[in-house]
């Protein structure tokens, strides 16, 4: 836990019960501060309760007196498509609106730290798609560095939730848009910008919007390294304004899986499946990623030079980082073989809740048999049309198949509506080679609590039928 550091015997409220929120409140009160909780939910209201917290309704006017600060959690809007009611409240009652990561770069540092050898390291990782892949990824390429490693933020763990740094402790964070865009404070000693592409538009009013609260990590977090895919225009545009920016030298790595960067840039691109790290001008090294089972994939090539920029930039060796490459399994429900079972092979990338990241699984295999839908994102699926030759057929499920169906001309389409039964279905028309994938390209919130439970329901279903 780190505690919560200039709010001692202040009144701080915060909004949101969850993984981050209830977190926020435990650092807020080791800090000395008071924490006010709320949550529109009555179970999470009960469950802080169980642990002493004060609860008000802040929707009331009367519960803001002497609050001076508002804690938001992540998936609680505070601006589009419209504010919630109670940070609506705060700006009324003139109170400073954060969040936990902002509370996390005021409080990290502490005194105890003049007396370490070897100073802390905050390392952030955003980006659209790979962001808990590279997040892993930069973890597993440090664990032998003899520094204490710790992950947190979008990836599971509440950032105030790690403990408080020792000598030489790395942090990396993986942070969203929706975090970085309320943080009052950003302070990252490197950070990573993989890729952007469509997603979240209603939380951020557009593309503008989200590109902006990413930019925010760069711009405000100012760090001393910058990792920066180019692929993208608002990548190349975020690199060329850092680099003109610097007050000296260059601050950036650029990062391409579509071309090569020979310049005298420090840069890092994959193309063909290797690696290759360029430094004013010359070749520094080069590693062949084809044999890296744990990284298969153009995409997974993107975050494998994220990564391997990440850990260059803290001084690993491009040896050491390739023979830790070897070792790298994957993380669960990204493009996860479940297994193969009569020759057809069942893969959950329940994971892919966008178009970008499902447009890599199909992408990746061909004979689909493809278990898309959910919650859709603004536009659909119809980007994926390209991609509809490799499909067999397409499983649809959720609330919105009705919605969704009308976006599959030329695929021989099947309303299955929920996991379970598309699976049934699924592997009844399976034949040899075939692959069964579930890449939703969607949210998963109309029928689950999230991606990880959908995953869990198609291995559980998929487990069921090949064990009758
Ligand atoms: N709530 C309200 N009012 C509302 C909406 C929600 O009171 O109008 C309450 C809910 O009842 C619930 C709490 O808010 O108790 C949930 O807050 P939350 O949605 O922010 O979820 P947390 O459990 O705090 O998890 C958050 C991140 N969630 C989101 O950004 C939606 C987690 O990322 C993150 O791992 C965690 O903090 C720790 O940092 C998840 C995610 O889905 C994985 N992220 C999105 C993504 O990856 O696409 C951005
Ligand atoms: P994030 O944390 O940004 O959501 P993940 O690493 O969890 O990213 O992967 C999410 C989904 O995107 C998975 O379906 C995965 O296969 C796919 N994916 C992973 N890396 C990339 C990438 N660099 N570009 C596009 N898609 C990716």
């Amino acid at each position: 836990m780190i505690p919560v550091r200039g709010y001692k015997g202040c009144k701080v409220a915060v909004l949101g019960l969850g993984r981050s929120g209830l977190t926020a409140a435990r650092a807020l009160r080791a800090g000395g501060a008071i924490p006010i909780v709320w949550d529109d939910n009555e179970k999470s209201r009960i469950a802080a309760d169980a642990e002493d917290f004060i609860i008000l309704d802040l929707n009331k006017e009367t519960s803001w007196q002497d609050i001076v600060c508002l804690i938001v959690s992540p998936g609680i809007p505070h601006l589009y498509p419209s504010p919630h009611p109670i940070v609506s409240k705060a700006w009324q009652n003139g109170v400073v609106v954060d969040n936990d990561i902002g509370l996390f770069f005021r409080s990290f540092a502490t005194q105890e730290w003049d007396n370490f050898e070897v100073m802390p390291k905050v390392i952030c990782v955003t980006g659209s798609n790979g962001k808990s892949t590279t997040t892993a990824l930069i973890a597993h390429l440090l664990a032998d560095s003899n520094r204490e490693i710790v992950m947190a933020g979008n990836i599971g763990r509440g950032v105030l939730d790690i403990p408080p740094a020792r000598d030489g402790t790395i942090v990396i964070l993986e942070l969203s848009s929706y975090q970085i865009d309320l943080a009052r404070a950003l302070a990252p000693d490197i950070a990573v910008f993989i890729n952007l592409s469509p997603d979240h538009l209603d939380r951020h009013n557009g593309m503008g919007g989200y590109f902006s609260a990413k930019r925010r990590l760069f711009i405000d977090g100012n760090p001393d390294r910058a990792i920066i895919g180019v692929d993208e225009i608002e990548g190349q545009f975020l690199a060329n304004q850092l680099r003109q920016d610097a007050k000296s030298g260059d601050p950036v790595i650029s990062i391409s899986v579509n071309k090569k960067l020979q310049k005298n840039d420090w840069s890092i691109f994959a193309k063909k499946g290797f690696l290759a790290e360029w430094r004013k001008g010359r070749q520094i090294a080069s590693i062949d990623l084809r044999s890296m089972l744990g990284l298969p994939g153009e995409h997974n090539h993107q975050n494998a030079c994220s990564a391997y920029a990440a850990c260059r930039s803290i001084g690993l060796a491009p040896r050491l980082i390739e023979e830790r490459f070897k070792t790298y399994v994957g993380l669960p429900h990204r493009c996860q073989i479940v297994g193969t079972f009569n020759g057809v092979m069942y893969v959950n990338d329940s994971k892919a809740t966008n178009v970008d990241s499902a447009r890599k699984a199909l992408q990746a295999f061909k004979n689909i048999l493809w278990i898309v839908g959910g919650e859709p994102k603004e536009g659909g699926v119809l980007p994926l049309k390209p991609y509809f030759e490799r499909v067999k057929k397409a499983y649809l499920i959720g609330s919105k198949v009705s919605e969704l169906e009308k976006d599959f001309s030329g695929v021989d389409v099947v309303i299955a509506k929920t996991v379970s039964e598309a699976v049934r279905l699924a592997s009844l028309d399976a034949e040899k080679d075939d692959v069964v994938l579930l890449a939703p390209a969607c949210a998963s919130f109309d029928q689950y609590e999230n991606f990880e439970k959908r995953g869990d329901d198609f291995i559980n279903n998929v487990m069921l039928i090949n064990n009758d």
